[in-house]
This record gives structure tokens, C-alpha cells and sequence, in this order.
């Protein structure tokens, strides 16, 4: 029987259960919004700074901003932030839009701010001090508020701030590559983010959480489904699903797109062809836009993958990619809608593959509708984990140019590898193209970036903690391409892992080592594309059956006893041509070409003497050991880190680097186990021979792989 004598004693026993119990398990669901309270004394520091909200905009994206602020600041500041109609104390947040009251007393200009930008300045107002977020659109003030919580978020003073910042690029996207049955082409995260057989009826929480975290790092769009696309998604049935979707990312400033199926009119439009010129075929486009406009009045538009890899297009009516893009063109620009054109072909059998991008697209400069962008990958061939920049850039001075990267780490280990991408997207942004001035750089040459999607059902959203320094990168150097990834690395280290001096250097520190890492035990010097069939993951230097020239590994290595490489001077392919002058002259010279595109551009002889004074066989076999060697590093490195990471996101990490320790070696192993079958040559003095014979590595199949 209960014994209300016993009473006091069991709530004390509950409450002691209760504190003991584990807060919200520390999965990395809330990403680097954590918002959790700032130290004492710092955090008294910041709240003479913010004492009440007063909002002086309304409409979606200000009554979003709003509440992320009430959010974040009381989050931050672990007290409750009241809303006021008028400033009456001191440290009022002020967020209001050009043309009111408090801005035309502070004399506050937003002009040179643009439909995006934000500033934030300190200010007094009827004799209080405060703090102002200003823009010229709700959509500014969306990014304003972010900008003044990571301000907070990573321990920066709030003291005469006189801040603006408007994004370099206007279009800032994310690729989804998922598919209507709710897998993701190249995706570790889990399955698809949408669900589309709920949809629209019902509209999942995450949805909104998405576009926020979007638009926390400034993420304007989202192409929700593959450039292999089906023509389904553009029935009316999948339209009303895409319209619930895009009414939920709409407060958060990201609009929809969708990737469309050239052949759409023949597959879902009962017509006979998809030629481009066809005047039906053009009527079914317009027609189409025009629903879709109806739904969704502010769609983005259209991505397309044209005669690649087996999808329709143009071509197949004999009409060049401009004439494709141009029909989609017209149907979309009585509303306001882009076309991006992907440039991401290769059909020759006999030519190099890292050529047929620029040798399509460069003559059609000129050729596309004004409302058409050619958006081109990092590289000529692939995502791989490095390549040169494409020659594209800088090459189509009258076509707006999108630069897409790939986030998803398909060529880089999977989400269990840590590879922090901001560092290869820096290096292409920041490569010279000559094109047009001399000191013209790729990020100079665009319109746009893209970047393919990690996201997916993961409780942590993109695979790993550390894959999601990937979506905050990308959308940071989308909207200032010219940003540091360094810096990147931190502000992203500080929200998500904590402020610590010594937690933040060493998280930086492995950032900023982990993708040479991955280039040093995958694909050193310059070589690309050896890893497995299909699935591209793990090392399969040996591969020659594929019926494709270019889809076998042999292909880009060209290792043979002479030396390894591929020659893409003037004696090979002469793909350095594609390049400015003075570029192609770096490149063409194997002196001045360096390290890291030796292989790329070059076949060299396997005792090439290299500038570390080694013969290039010891120094290949040196750059597979430095790559294990780092990420030996990084887990060590971590390990020191205990003290500092909540348990749960501590172990994820060290369980994953521990899982790309053994498959560095796998990769050194396999590529040495390789290359020495084909040079003959003996191991350096002193080097570990591979732990099995290179029948063993070629004997594995994903996902027998070590590791898996
Ligand atoms: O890297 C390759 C991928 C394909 C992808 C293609 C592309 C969507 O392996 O999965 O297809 O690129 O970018 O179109």
C-alpha cells in the first residue's frame, strides 16, 4: 500500500534519479545552433547587451528572425528575452528594415547591402544604448540575426560593432541527389530527408529545421530531388508535395527548385518527342512552368543533366546543349525562373576525359538564354579529392557560371572518413584562371555555387559530426567565396564543439590536415580516380575491364614500368591548352607544375628525381605513409580531446577515425601492393611492406572491405 509518510522521501529519490539521468542525448541534431548558456562571466558581459527584442518588420522571414532570436538569445544568455513594442532600457536588440523610424533617427544607410545583405551596429536610441539589425529585406534581417547569435556563439564582443555584410553570390544552393524511393545517390546520411509519401498531408518537423540551419549559413535554394531525375516529380501529384515543402523553407529564405527530365514531355506528357525546337514540346514546358508558378510563385527553376552518363537530352534531336537549356529558358522566364545547365559531360571514347567538358561548353559561350546558368564541377573530371580547377572558369565571359562541389564525400571515404572540405573548396576558389585579368581567380568567374547535399535522416544529419563542417562550409564560401576556410573551421569548431582555446585549436588543427590526409593515402601527386567500381569506395588501382575507357582506374593512372602519370601536354592529350597561357605554362612544365598536379598533368618516370631529393617511387611511397601517419595523428589527437566532447559525439568520432586508420592502410597497401607489381622495383629501405599480396586486395569486394 502507498505510504503518504513515505512521500518526501520518494520525490527526493525521483529528483536525485532525475539529475543523475542524462540530459538530451548529445547526438548532433541541433548542429552548430546549439545555443547552449555561455559561461559566467562572459555571459553577464553579453546580456548588458541584450535586454529586450524590439522588431520593427513583420512578414515570414522577420517573424522567423525573431524567433530565432528569442531562441538563441535566451538559449545563450539562459534567461528569458522579452519582445517590446519601443526601446525602454538599455541593450535593446533592434531589428528593423530600411525606411523605419529607428533607422532614419540613427541615420542608418543600408544602401550598397543589396536584397541579402545585413549590418549591425551599435547605437543609442532615445538615450539607451542598443544593437541594431538592419537590412533592406526580411531576408537580410534573417541573415543579420544569425550573424549577431554566432557573434555570441563564438565568444566575439558585442561592444561598437559597425558591421555589414552582404553575400558575394546570389544564387547559394544545395543538390539533393534522392531519389522518389527515398534513397539518396551518393548519400551516407540515411535516406532521404523527404517523405514524399506523407507529403503534403503531412509536413515532418525536420523540414523546417533544414531550412533553418540553411539559413543560419546563408543557403538560398535546394534542388529536392537527382539530376538523374524521374519525370515524376513533375506531376501534379509530386507538385502538391513540392509546394508543402516549399511553403515550410520559404520563412527560412531558401527557395525550391527541381531537377527535371529532359524527355518529361514524352514520359509524362504523352508526346512523342522532347526535341527542343518541336513547338509542342515547347507549349508542354510552358505549360508545365506555368502550373508549377501557380503552386509555388517564387520556384527557384529548373537543374538539368543532359546527355551524360544516359540521360536524355538536347542531343538526342541533334540540338545543342544552348538550344535545350534556352526552350526550359523561355518556359520559365515570364516567372523569374533560372535554368542551371549542368556541364558535366564525357561521350568520347577516344578523347580525354578531362577535356570534353570545356571542349562542349567554350564555343557555346554566348549562346545561352540570359536565364541560363552553365553550372560546371570544381574540376574537369570528378569530385575526386583533388583535381585542378575546370578550365571552364574564366573561359565563358558571357555565360553566368555556377561552380558545383560535391559535400557528400563520395570520393573522399564515405562518411566515415574525416576530411574537412572547406580547405579543397578555398584552394579551387582561390586557383588563378588568368582569365580575364592576370590575376583573375575562379571565384571571380561566378554567378553561383552549388553544392550536393550530405543531408539525410541521420540524427546528425550529415553521417558524421565532423561531415557537417562540410555543410557549414560550403555555405559560408557560397556567400563570400573569398572567405578563409581557416576561419570557417573555427567559427564552426566554436559552435559546435565549444569555445575552449585548447578544444578550438586542436579541432581546427585536424580539420585543417584532413583532406591532405585523404589525398595523401588515396590519390597522391595528382592521381585520381582509383578507387572501386560503382560504388567508389576503396582502392582498385588494377581495374581494366570496365567497358568504358574512362571508368577504369588504368585509365588515370597509366602506370607502367616506365613511370605512372597521364600526359596532358602537348605530347599526351594537351589538355593543359584548355588553360590560360600563363597557366598552361606552369602546368606543362615539370618543374613548375608541383606536387600536388604532378601526376595529373604528367607521365613521369618512376626515378624522376622529385624537388625532396627522392626518386619519385620513394616519394609516392612517402606520401601514402604521411597520409596514414596524419590520420594516426588525428586519432591521438582526439583522444587528448576527451575531456573536453560530451561522450556520446566524443566516442562517434574516435570510433570513426579509428575505422579510417585501418582503411589508410588499406588504401596504402593496396595502392604500394599495385604500383610495385608494375614499376618491379624493390621498397624503399625501411618501409612496411603491404600486410597482403595484391591478389588479396584485389580479391575484396564492398563491402568486405576492412572496416566494413
Ligand atoms: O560523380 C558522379 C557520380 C554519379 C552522379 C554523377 C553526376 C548523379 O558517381 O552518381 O550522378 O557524378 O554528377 O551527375
Amino acid at each position: 500500500m502507498f505510504d503518504s509518510a513515505q512521500l518526501p522521501k520518494i520525490v527526493a529519490m525521483a529528483l536525485i534519479l532525475l539529475a543523475a539521468s542524462p540530459a538530451a542525448a548529445e547526438d548532433g541534431h541541433r548542429l552548430w545552433l546549439r545555443y547552449d548558456p555561455v559561461e559566467t562571466p562572459l555571459r553577464q558581459r553579453y546580456a548588458a547587451h541584450v535586454s529586450e527584442l524590439v522588431i520593427d518588420a513583420h512578414g515570414p522571414m522577420a517573424n522567423a528572425a525573431a524567433s530565432e532570436l528569442k531562441r538563441g538569445l535566451s538559449g545563450l544568455l539562459a534567461q528569458s528575452i522579452p519582445a517590446r513594442a519601443q526601446v525602454d532600457r538599455d541593450g535593446a536588440v533592434i531589428v528593423a528594415l530600411a525606411g523605419s523610424p529607428e533607422l532614419r533617427l540613427l541615420h542608418l544607410r543600408t544602401s550598397g547591402l543589396g536584397t541579402e545583405g545585413y549590418a549591425i551596429r551599435s547605437a543609442t536610441l532615445d538615450g539607451h544604448t542598443a544593437t541594431v539589425i538592419a537590412a533592406n529585406s526580411e531576408r537580410g534581417l534573417l541573415y543579420g540575426t544569425f550573424a549577431l547569435l554566432r557573434r555570441i556563439q563564438t565568444h566575439q564582443s558585442l561592444v561598437q560593432l559597425n558591421l555589414r555584410d552582404a553575400p558575394a553570390l546570389s544564387l547559394r544552393m544545395l543538390d539533393h541527389w534522392d531519389n522518389l524511393n527515398g534513397f539518396v545517390e551518393r548519400g551516407y546520411a540515411g535516406k532521404s530527408l523527404w517523405d514524399w509519401g506523407a507529403l503534403p498531408q503531412h509536413v515532418d518537423r525536420r523540414y523546417s529545421d533544414y531550412a533553418r540551419a540553411n539559413a543560419s549559413i546563408g543557403v538560398n535554394g535546394a534542388v529536392l530531388n537527382n539530376v538523374n531525375a524521374s519525370a515524376q516529380i513533375l506531376t501534379p501529384a509530386y507538385l502538391r508535395k513540392v509546394k508543402a515543402l516549399a511553403d515550410t523553407f520559404r520563412p527560412w529564405g531558401v527557395r525550391v527548385y527541381l531537377s527535371a527530365r529532359f524527355s518529361a514531355p514524352i514520359e509524362i506528357g504523352g508526346l512523342k518527342t522532347a526535341d527542343p525546337l518541336n513547338l509542342a514540346v515547347r507549349r508542354w514546358w510552358r505549360a508545365k512552368a506555368d502550373d508549377i508558378y501557380r503552386l509555388i510563385p517564387d520556384f527557384g527553376g529548373f537543374l538539368i543533366k543532359a546527355n551524360s552518363e544516359g540521360q536524355p537530352g538536347p542531343q538526342d534531336y541533334h540540338r545543342s546543349h544552348a538550344e535545350g537549356a534556352n526552350m526550359l529558358a523561355d518556359a520559365l522566364r515570364p516567372h523569374g525562373g533560372v535554368v542551371l545547365w549542368r556541364a558535366f559531360v564525357y561521350a568520347s571514347s577516344d578523347k580525354d576525359r578531362a577535356k570534353e567538358a570545356y571542349d562542349e561548353f567554350k564555343p557555346l559561350d554566348g549562346e545561352f538564354a540570359r536565364n541560363v546558368i552553365v553550372q560546371v564541377k570544381n574540376g574537369p573530371v570528378d569530385f575526386q579529392p583533388r583535381e585542378p580547377f575546370s578550365p571552364l572558369f574564366g573561359a565563358m565571359p558571357h555565360t553566368p557560371l555556377a561552380m558545383e562541389v560535391e559535400i557528400t564525400k563520395e570520393y573522399l571515404g564515405f562518411n566515415t572518413h574525416l576530411a574537412y572540405l572547406g580547405t579543397m573548396w578555398e584552394e579551387v576558389l582561390k586557383s588563378r584562371t588568368a582569365r580575364p585579368n592576370p590575376a583573375s581567380i575562379v571565384a571571380d568567374s561566378l554567378s553561383a555555387m552549388a553544392g550536393v547535399a550530405n543531408t539525410g535522416t541521420d540524427r546528425n544529419w550529415s553521417g558524421s559530426q565532423f561531415d557537417q563542417a562540410n555543410w557549414y562550409a560550403f555555405g559560408r564560401l557560397a556567400w563570400n567565396p573569398r572567405a578563409s576556410s581557416r576561419a570557417i573551421a573555427e567559427e564552426w569548431a566554436r559552435m559546435t564543439w565549444g569555445n575552449d582555446p585548447r578544444l578550438v585549436a586542436t579541432v581546427v588543427r585536424m580539420m585543417m590536415s584532413s583532406r591532405q590526409a585523404v589525398v595523401d593515402y588515396m590519390t597522391p601527386l595528382g592521381l585520381a580516380h582509383q578507387m572501386g567500381t560503382g560504388h567508389h569506395y576503396g582502392p582498385a588501382p588494377w581495374v581494366d575491364d570496365q567497358q568504358r575507357a574512362e571508368w577504369n582506374p588504368v585509365y588515370y593512372n597509366r602506370a607502367d614500368s616506365n613511370g605512372i602519370g597521364f600526359d596532358r601536354t602537348a605530347t599526351g592529350s594537351n589538355a593543359v591548352a584548355q588553360y590560360a597561357p600563363p597557366i598552361a605554362m606552369r602546368f606543362a612544365n615539370l618543374r613548375t607544375v608541383g606536387d600536388d598536379y604532378l601526376l595529373w598533368f604528367h607521365h613521369v618516370p618512376w626515378d624522376f628525381p622529385m624537388p625532396s631529393g627522392k626518386p619519385l617511387w620513394h616519394e609516392l611511397i612517402a606520401r601514402y605513409d604521411r597520409g596514414v601517419a596524419t590520420v594516426d595523428a588525428m586519432a591521438q589527437t582526439w583522444a587528448s580531446l576527451q575531456a573536453y566532447v560530451d561522450p556520446e559525439r566524443f566516442q562517434d568520432t574516435a570510433d570513426y577515425l579509428r575505422i579510417q586508420g585501418q582503411e589508410a592502410r588499406w588504401w596504402r597497401d593496396a595502392s604500394i601492393a599495385y604500383w610495385q607489381s608494375v614499376s618491379h622495383l624493390p621498397l624503399p629501405a625501411g618501409v612496411r611492406p603491404p600486410e597482403h599480396a595484391l591478389a588479396y586486395y584485389k580479391s575484396l569486394s564492398f563491402p568486405e572491405a576492412p572496416g566494413q
